[in-house]
């Protein structure tokens, strides 16, 4: 059947209307119903073994746009919706956006998911699905505000599967229902499935706020991702929604292992399990008890359950790395308990070293141990995050399991992330290489042909300046901020986090707002953009946020900065600003503490985009200097063996920020927060606790590479202004991002770790 016809008879069926009397609401309903239809008569591919991916989080952004596009569709359903004076774009902006994760680690789960399923390789994703997303942010008086965001509509990608699974708890037991999400895939005609699981009887959405009974486990558990973990009830309802995910996830693959017509002493054979970060681990325990349920002894249950689970670590941050008291687990799996105790008996027994104890002298439970014991592979997500897991973090056990540690560098799917998000320089692409690049990312190294090719390198500033442009348009008409597109658009997005430092990128704020006050002009007016939510309970974070808006309104009422200077914090940053932004930004500001940001994939976006880095050699940054070379990006900072050692030594080597502090420089930026400009505007109480802390503390050594920083951030902006020696830091930046494509790294998981086909 033609397309139009099909999108006809939804609409004339749900709203007795024909499409072109239809609202875009309504014609994203339609659209929704008819790409759902399409990818259910998709089968999924059927190999001998199955991954699940099991994840906390998938952040899977809008959906529609990226499914139309898998579907082949997009160009088709974009023509067809203009002949009816329709606009898809803006027929999107009806969609709201799943929110189902916080930042990276569930944004990659996305990304893996489109990877997995355009490689034609067999793998669901597991997870919860949770009624709010992350929350929304709101700003008023230049704080944070968070409101809930109810992301479920009627119609959604979710599809009601029939299937559901008890769950016992120590007090109670709750059916878990299963949801899916089809993944539609991009190069075969194939789909495989999101799986999220929910309560049965979830609660009605409170009137206001974000708080609600964490106690009312039965209705609430599903509620929120990551609830407040700032008490004990908001602690023990995360072990709740923990083990309600991967008992209802392992019970799943058991029913798959059967309907496939395998045996319980089959599993590692047929499945796969991937542990996404620490939050799924419980599924080992999960699946030795119901693999010993079904009669198989506790040796055969823990070798087929060590055979199918492989782990991955995305952060060395010590608050991050979970340890759940044993009473927690008594509380809610006390089925676990005996398990985990086994677990950890046979553990001693391999070594007595109490840094890889399971349960420590504290009856604390360390999920990674568990996961490094009792999986067969350990991985980091960047070359630099792998070493320091070997070298520093997880030293103990490198040394006991040398063959299960691997690297894979973490990567983002080209096709959300180029194609979808900046048509324009994806037809400039193709019309320099061609589009085989599509599916062999590496083939955009073509583009380094085109290096010394001024037309193209005009062109190229030409499609960045139309993102710039349609950005500050969009900018002007939901915050109503006012931006200039010939300003440099310097960007750092990511969540708000004291080792990411955007404070380090306020305090150049300070610097540049000083010296266009003292009369010195940068080279080219600078716009610094932020997008960033900082975690309700995370006091600093909103104290950094605070300082960030501070400045904004500051500047935004100079008139003699302002021309020159302009802060622009984004309010509620999420899967789909980034899809804005991320094509109409010049640098990229990838600054995190050396050896703190275990990858980063922001990184990644903005280079595909034509940003140039400008970063720390952190995460993966080490790896886009490596392909990129020294003059396409922007280097700074201490590295990370020095960092190391700066924790680590006593005495005199250690990081002491009043060191830092007290060079004329840097105590004249850092006390600008309670400069009485800034104290006008903004919160004496607030900026005070954030003066302290940096003068005092500085955790993450925002000071020790501060002077470093601005002098290359000041290079970088009198580079900016060779245009044609910048276009061409950019092509170089796209041609050498293929190595970044998620498939390139699902294709590494599999063929080292899941061994799919
Ligand atoms: C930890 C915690 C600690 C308690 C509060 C809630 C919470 C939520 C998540 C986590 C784990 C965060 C780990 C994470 O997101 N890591 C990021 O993973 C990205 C994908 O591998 C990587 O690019 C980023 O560098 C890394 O920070």
């Amino acid at each position: 059947m033609e397309l139009r016809e099909q999108l006809t008879r939804i609409t004339q069926k749900r709203f007795a209307l024909p499409p072109e009397k239809c609202g875009s609401r309504e014609l994203y309903t339609a659209l929704l119903e008819l790409t759902q239809r399409l990818t259910e008569e998709r089968p999924a591919p059927a190999v001998a073994r199955k991954l699940y991916y099991f994840s906390a989080e998938f952040l899977m952004g809008k959906l529609l746009d990226n499914n139309l596009l898998a579907l082949g569709i997009h160009s088709q359903v974009k023509e067809l919706l203009a002949s009816m004076g329709k606009d898809l774009g803006q027929v999107e902006e009806a969609e709201p956006e799943p929110s189902l994760g916080n930042g990276g680690l569930g944004r990659l789960a996305a990304c893996f998911l489109d990877s997995i399923a355009a490689l034609g390789l067999q793998g669901d994703g597991v997870g919860l699905n949770y009624h709010y997303g992350l929350f929304r942010q709101r700003f008023a008086e230049n704080k944070q505000l968070e409101t809930p965001d109810l992301w479920l509509e009627d119609d959604s990608w979710l599809i009601p599967t029939g299937t559901s699974f008890m769950v016992p708890f120590g007090d109670l037991e709750l059916k878990a229902v299963l949801w899916d999400i089809a993944i539609p895939s991009a190069y075969c005609d194939r789909a495989n499935r999101l799986h999220l699981f929910d309560v049965e009887d979830p609660a009605q959405p409170p009137a206001s706020g974000i708080g609600f009974d964490k106690t009312d486990i039965r209705h609430h558990l599903t509620s929120f991702l990551y609830p407040d973990d700032s008490d004990e009830t908001g602690r023990l309802l995360r072990v709740y929604q923990q083990y309600f995910m991967v008992s209802a996830g392992a019970q799943l693959i058991l029913k798959e292992l059967e309907e496939r017509g395998y045996e319980p002493n089959e599993l590692a054979d047929h499945a796969a399990v991937q542990i996404n970060d620490t939050h799924p681990s419980m599924v080992i325990p999960e699946l030795i008890r119901l693999l010993v349920e079904k009669g198989l002894s506790m040796d055969e249950a823990i070798s087929q359950v060590s055979r199918t689970c492989a782990y991955t670590n995305h952060t060395i941050l010590a608050e991050a790395l979970e340890k759940w008291p044993l009473e927690f687990i008594e509380q809610v799996a006390p089925q676990l308990v005996p398990i985990i105790r086994e677990l950890d008996r046979r553990a001693r027994k391999i070594s007595d070293d109490p840094a890889v104890a399971i349960v420590d002298e504290n009856d604390l439970v360390h999920m990674a141990h568990m996961d490094i014991h009792y999986g067969y592979s350990v991985n980091g997500v960047a070359a630099l995050h792998t070493e320091i897991l070997k070298k520093a973090e997880l030293k103990a056990f490198y040394s006991l399991y040398p063959e299960k540690f691997n690297n894979k560098t973490n990567g983002v799917t080209l096709r959300r992330w180029l194609e979808a998000c900046n048509p324009e320089l994806t037809a400039l692409i193709d019309g320099c290489i061609g589009t085989d690049w599509r599916q062999r990312p590496e083939k955009l190294e073509g583009l380094l042909a085109f290096k010394n090719d001024g037309q193209v390198l005009r062109k190229l500033l030409a499609v960045k300046q139309g993102a710039k442009e349609r950005f500050c348009a969009r900018l002007k008409e939901t915050q109503g901020v006012t931006l200039d597109p010939q300003s440099i658009f310097d960007v750092q997005i990511k969540r708000l986090h004291e080792y990411k430092r955007q404070q380090m990128n306020a305090l150049y704020v300070i610097d540049k707002y000083l010296e266009i006050k003292a009369g010195r002009m940068p080279e080219r007016p600078v716009t610094v953009i932020f997008g960033a939510k900082a975690a309700p309970a995370y006091v600093m974070a909103k104290h950094i946020i605070h300082l960030i808006l501070c400045l904004q309104k500051l500047i935004e009422n100079d008139p003699q900065v302002r021309p020159w200077l302009r802060v622009a914090m984004v309010e509620n940053y999420n899967v789909t600003w980034a899809e804005r932004l991320i094509p109409a930004a010049d640098i990229s500001e990838q600054i995190s503490l050396a050896s703190k940001e275990a990858s980063g994939t922001g990184n990644m976006k903005l280079m595909a985009n034509g940003a140039v880095t400008l970063g720390t050699l952190d995460g993966a940054n080490v790896e886009i200097a490596e392909l990129v070379g020294p003059e396409n990006i922007f280097t700074f900072g201490a590295h990370s063996d020095r960092v190391i050692h700066l924790y680590d030594s006593k005495g005199g080597e250690r990081y002491r920020a009043l060191d830092y502090y007290h060079t004329p420089k840097v105590e004249r930026l850092v006390d600008f927060l309670l400069s009485p400009e800034l104290l006008e505007i903004g919160d004496p109480k607030d900026l005070a606790a954030l003066w302290r802390d940096i003068k005092g503390k500085d955790w993450f050594m925002a000071l020790l590479d501060l002077e470093e920083y601005i002098a290359v951030k000041d290079q970088a902006v009198r580079q900016y202004a060779g245009r044609d020696a910048w276009a061409g830091k950019m092509l170089v930046n796209i041609a050498k991002a293929g190595y970044f494509s998620s498939d390139r790294t699902i294709r590494q998981y599999n063929e080292d770790i899941w061994h799919l086909s």
